[in-house]
C-alpha cells in the first residue's frame, strides 16, 4: 500500500458555494485526540452534538453539528469526523484550516494531536473505502457514477450497482470458475487420466454454463454502460438539409441558428438529450460542400472530425432538392467519403428532411427515414430507430450501471473461456494451456471488483472524483 494511503486526511465534503449547510470531514486512524481539540469535549458514537465550532482563540468560527464515527463502522473504515456548518465558502475553508491547524497543535506529551493530516485529494474517502474492503471497486465507481448521473435511470441504476448487484453477479461467476480451475487444476496432478477425468467431472458442462452466464452478465452490462455513456450521434449534409432545425426539434429548444442561407452553421453545436434515459450527445456540424469561405472550410473540417468519432451518423437529406442532379450528385460525394472515413460497424441512418413540403408522400426504403424537423412529423421513428442503434434494449428489470472498462474486462473474460472452450474440444488437448486460459479469465474478472488492481488503476478511477468524496 502506498504510504499515503495512512495519512489521515480532510477535506469539504459539500459543493463548493453556497448552501443551507457545508460539511467538512476528517478521516484517519486513532483521531479522537482531534475530536476533543476540536469539539472540547468526547462525543458520543455516531450521534449529532449541537455545538461551537471554536478557533484557536476560543472564538466561535459558527456553531452546528459534529458527528464522529470510530473506525470501522464509517464510511472509509477508519475514524471519521463530519462537521456540519453553514455551507458558506469562507466558513467552511476556515473550519478546514482550523482542523488542519489544530491537528499540528501539540498536546500535553509533546506530539501532534494528530501527526501529518493533510488535504484529501479527489476521490480519497472512497478510496479508503475500498482498500478498508467497505466496498469493492465496481461499487466505488458506482458511487461517483451516482453522483454524475444525467437521468434518472442512470441515477437508478447506479444505486443498484451501489448495493452490489453487479459485484454479486461478478460474484457467482467468480466461484462457477474457480470451481472449473481446482478441477483443471487438480488433474493436471494426475496427467494419466486427464481427460477422462475432466468429461467425469462435467467439465465441459461446466465451461459451457459458465459461457452462457458470462453472456447474460456482459449484455446486462453492456446496457449499463450505454446509460451511463450514452452514443456520440453527428447530424451530416449538405447545407440547407435542416440539420440544425433537427438538432433543435430533437432537443426541444432553439440550440442552433437556422437560416435559409447556406453555411450558417459554422462551428459544432451539441447537446445531450435522453430518449428513455439514454443519453444520446446529438452534434449537429456544418453542412459539407466545397466553400471558399475560410472560417466555413474549418467549419467543414471540424465536421469531418467529429463524423470521424462518432458512433452513429444521421445523413440528412432535402426532399425539395432531392431530384435535381447537382443536389444529387453532391450527396453522392458525400456518401462516397463517409463510407471511406468512417468504419464498418458505425451506422450512417439516411434521414429524408422536409416531408412537409414534398409534393408526394415519400416512401422511405429499408436504411432510409422520413420525417419533418419543423412539424416533428417522423421524429418518434428516428427517436427509437436512434434507441436500436445503439444497442439499447428496452430497460430489463434491475439493471445496473457499469462501465466501458467492465464491459472489456467481461469481454476479456469471455475471449479466454473461449480459447480455453478450443483447448478442451481439442484431439490433444494441453491441459496446462487449459488452466492458464482459466486463470487469465479470471483475472480479468477479478479486476472489475478490484481484488487485483494495479495503483494506476486505482489512481485513473479515484481521481475523477470530486474531492472530499
Ligand atoms: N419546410 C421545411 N423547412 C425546413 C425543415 N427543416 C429545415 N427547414 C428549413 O430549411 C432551412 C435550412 O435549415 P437549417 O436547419 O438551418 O439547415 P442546415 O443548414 O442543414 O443546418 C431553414 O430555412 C429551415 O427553416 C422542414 O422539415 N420543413
Ligand atoms: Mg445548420
Amino acid at each position: 500500500m502506498l504510504p499515503r494511503h495512512n495519512d489521515p486526511i480532510a477535506a469539504i465534503a459539500t459543493a463548493p458555494g453556497r448552501g443551507a449547510v457545508g460539511i467538512v470531514r476528517v478521516s484517519g486512524k486513532g483521531i479522537a485526540q482531534l475530536v476533543r481539540a476540536l469539539c472540547a469535549k468526547d462525543l458520543k458514537p455516531r450521534e449529532a452534538t449541537y455545538l461551537p465550532f471554536k478557533d484557536a482563540a476560543g472564538s466561535p468560527i459558527d456553531h452546528g453539528l459534529a458527528i464522529y464515527f470510530p473506525g470501522p463502522h464509517s464510511y472509509t473504515g477508519e475514524d471519521v469526523l463530519e462537521l456540519q456548518a453553514h455551507g458558506g465558502p469562507v466558513v467552511l475553508q476556515l473550519l478546514l484550516a482550523r482542523c488542519l491547524e489544530a491537528a499540528q497543535a501539540t498536546n500535553a506529551d509533546g506530539k501532534p494531536v494528530l501527526a501529518g493530516l493533510r488535504l484529501a485529494q479527489p476521490g480519497e474517502f472512497t478510496e479508503r473505502a475500498f482498500l478498508n474492503d467497505k466496498i469493492d471497486l465496481a461499487q466505488a465507481e458506482a458511487i461517483a457514477d451516482l453522483i454524475d448521473a444525467s437521468t434518472e435511470a442512470a441515477a437508478r441504476s447506479a444505486s443498484r450497482s451501489l448495493s452490489g448487484a453487479f459485484s454479486q453477479e461478478i460474484q457467482v461467476l467468480r466461484e462457477a470458475l474457480v470451481h472449473l480451475r481446482m478441477l483443471v487444476e487438480a488433474t493436471l496432478d494426475f496427467p494419466e487420466e486427464e481427460i477422462d477425468f475432466l468429461k467425469k467431472a462435467d467439465a465441459f458442462g461446466q465451461l459451457d454454463r459458465l459461457q452462457a452466464q458470462v453472456a447474460t452478465v456482459l449484455g446486462k452490462a453492456h446496457q449499463g454502460a450505454l446509460l451511463r455513456e450514452g452514443i456520440k450521434v453527428v447530424i451530416a449534409g449538405q447545407p440547407n438539409a435542416g440539420k440544425s432545425s433537427l438538432l433543435n426539434a430533437l432537443a426541444g429548444a432553439e440550440l442552433a441558428i437556422v437560416t435559409p442561407i447556406a453555411g450558417t452553421t459554422r462551428d459544432k453545436v451539441q447537446q445531450t438529450i435522453q430518449i428513455e434515459g439514454v443519453p444520446l450527445h446529438v452534434i449537429d456540424t456544418a453542412g459539407l460542400r466545397d466553400s471558399d469561405d475560410e472560417v466555413e472550410r474549418i467549419g467543414i473540417a471540424r465536421a469531418w472530425d467529429e463524423i470521424a468519432a462518432a458512433d452513429a451518423v444521421l445523413f440528412l437529406h432535402d426532399l425539395t432538392r432531392v431530384q435535381q442532379a447537382d443536389y444529387a450528385a453532391a450527396d453522392a460525394d458525400i456518401a462516397a467519403t463517409l463510407q471511406q472515413r468512417l468504419p464498418a460497424q458505425v451506422p450512417v441512418i439516411h434521414v429524408l428532411n422536409k416531408t412537409d413540403m414534398a409534393e408526394q408522400a415519400h416512401q422511405a426504403c429499408t436504411d432510409q427515414l422520413a420525417l419533418s424537423a419543423r412539424t416533428g412529423d417522423g421524429l418518434d421513428t428516428l427517436r427509437k430507430r436512434l434507441l436500436e442503434v445503439a444497442g439499447w434494449q428496452s430497460a430489463p428489470e434491475g439493471l445496473y450501471l457499469a462501465r466501458a472498462r467492465h464491459v472489456e474486462a467481461l469481454q476479456a473474460v469471455q475471449a479466454h473461456l473461449e480459447m480455453a472452450d478450443e483447448q478442451l474440444q481439442a484431439q490433444a488437448s494441453h491441459l496446462d494451456l487449459l488452466a492458464e486460459e482459466l486463470r487469465l479469465a479470471q483475472l480479468s474478472l477479478n479486476s472489475i471488483t478490484g481484488e487485483f488492481s494495479s495503483d494506476d488503476l486505482l489512481g485513473v478511477i479515484f481521481s475523477s472524483f470530486c474531492i472530499g468524496k
